[in-house]
């Protein structure tokens, strides 16, 4: 299949090098790879039946896995929500951006740093994938939360044709119809009393598809869920708290993942990716089509579901907000008809900022002339052809978070993490393949390695013109 494909491309690319190439241009977009980038919002990475999970239940996502490659060492760029999607859609690091928390951020007047002046919103001169995509010929479409500045900053005015749902918001005021009040009211008119947000999103995604089936299309879906409010369908719901008290009988607490509405808010999401792939298989378009699930943070892990973490990142430490692997460490899924061979798993450390390069090189679209990208095509794992450049990850958050975090940097380089923490600038070393816990700080043992890494970590910081927090005048301890 896929080397028909090949060849229709080919031949398309030699009919569209002739003169009076305009007549031929169908074919041409008739030939090349559709994207659907899904983007799940504070889902974490064990949160998947394929990632570890025995409460939650993915059938159609682990099918998904089945069918593509799973990446095990996958990453957002950021420990919160806004920042990852700036470095989805530019391939760029949140420090080089300047967006490095969530939109509008979370003020800690008296705290012992002042956090720095930071950009509140993706700046229009930015070079968007959309728009890379739409100027290719593409069909774009943003479906879901934006989270990247107020309506100027909108995903219409940054290469898609269509946007339906994507505000300033980071979440929506309701999943259910009309979806919240005044300025926390996802804007979708035309609903029903009952009607479910997850639902409603996918019914707008496969109806963009539906109208875009002969012609190249990108589809960027970043569903609202699994973010708070916890708010999920009452049979669902009720299907979980029987599940979970059934297994409490015999002793079984899910290794810790207890909440009965967000399983079934991710219930939902796996429901929305069966009909999703079923509209593909419809529409005789799975087979030219790429599919990327990933989230934009780690799981949340605070007590918000009536006293009980909402949910838990099995094997890792922390959750959203954090600096440790819970906070960055998120599910990466791709499915590649034809190329990505079915079943695969990738132990390679990916991220973010690698969605852009990428879906460049998969779609064939030139990247903007002069453009800085700081993420790596993974287009040679998903190939699986062995010649990925080595490299090291880095993370910049000089922020407080309610989650926990005060202003961190971190760099991973092979299987070495390093934290710096600002407040008081001492670092923690861990060695994530013998202890993927982080629960051996081993700093003041390999001193030297710390160093290093360290002297690494403040070179990228300076490559990228990373903010920095500074003293606050105002400190009041406590
Ligand atoms: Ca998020």
């Amino acid at each position: 299949m896929f080397r028909m494909l090949s060849k229709a491309i080919l031949l398309a690319t030699v009919i569209f090098s002739l003169p009076g190439w305009s007549v031929a241009s169908t074919e041409v977009q008739a030939t090349r790879w559709n994207v659907i980038f899904i983007l799940l919002d504070d889902l974490g990475a064990t949160d998947f039946g394929c990632t570890g999970s025995r409460f939650y239940e993915t059938p159609h996502i682990d099918r998904l896995a089945a069918q593509g490659m799973r990446f095990t060492q996958g990453y957002a760029a950021c420990t919160v929500c806004s920042p990852t999607r700036a470095a989805v859609m530019t391939g760029k690091y949140p420090a080089r951006l300047h967006i490095t928390d969530w939109i509008k951020g979370h003020v800690r007047p008296k705290a012992k740093l002042r956090i720095p002046d930071w950009t509140m919103y993706l700046p229009l001169e930015e070079v968007t994938i959309a728009e890379r995509l739409r100027l290719a010929g593409y069909a774009t479409a943003h479906v879901g939360k934006w989270h990247l500045g107020d309506p100027p900053y909108y995903p219409e005015h940054q290469g898609f044709d269509i946007n339906i749902g994507g505000t300033h918001m980071g979440a929506p005021g309701s999943y259910f119809w009309p979806y919240g009040k005044d300025d926390r009211r996802v804007p979708l008119d035309g609903g029903q009393e009952g009607e479910y947000l997850t639902d409603r999103l996918t019914d707008e995604a496969i109806r963009f598809i539906e109208q875009h089936k002969d012609r190249p299309f990108f589809l960027y879906f970043a569903h609202y869920a699994v973010h708070t409010p916890l708010q999920a369908k009452p049979e669902l719901v009720a299907y979980y708290e029987k599940k979970l008290a059934e297994a409490a009988a015999k002793g079984d607490n899910f290794d810790g993942q207890q909440c009965p509405v967000y399983a079934a808010m991710i219930h939902s999401v796996d429901e929305n990716m069966g009909r999703l792939l079923e509209c593909l298989d419809r529409l005789d378009l799975a087979e030219r089509t790429v599919i990327f699930l990933t989230s934009d943070n780690g799981g949340l892990v605070l007590p918000a579901c009536q006293n009980r973490p909402v949910t838990h990142n099995i094997g890792i430490r922390a959750g959203k907000g954090s600096a440790y692997e819970g906070g960055v460490r998120v599910p990466w899924i791709v499915r590649w008809p034809g190329v990505v061979a079915p079943g695969s798993l990738c132990h390679e450390p990916v991220i973010s900022i690698d969605a852009y390069p990428t879906i460049l090189e998969i779609t064939g679209v030139a990247d903007a002339e002069g453009h800085i990208c700081d993420g790596v095509s993974l287009v040679p794992l998903l190939k699986q052809q062995g010649n990925f450049p080595k490299r090291a990850l880095y993370w910049h958050y000089p922020h407080y978070h309610p989650g926990g975090a005060t202003p961190y940097s971190a760099v991973r380089d092979g299987d070495w993490k390093l934290i710096e923490f600002f407040e008081d600038h001492h670092v923690e070393l861990y060695n994530l393949k013998d202890d993927p816990q982080e629960s051996q700080d081993l700093a003041s043992q390999l001193p030297e390695k710390a160093e290093s890494l360290r002297r690494q970590l403040h070179r990228w910081r300076e490559e990228v013109g990373a903010q920095l927090p500074t003293p606050n005048p105002d400190y009041q301890p406590e």
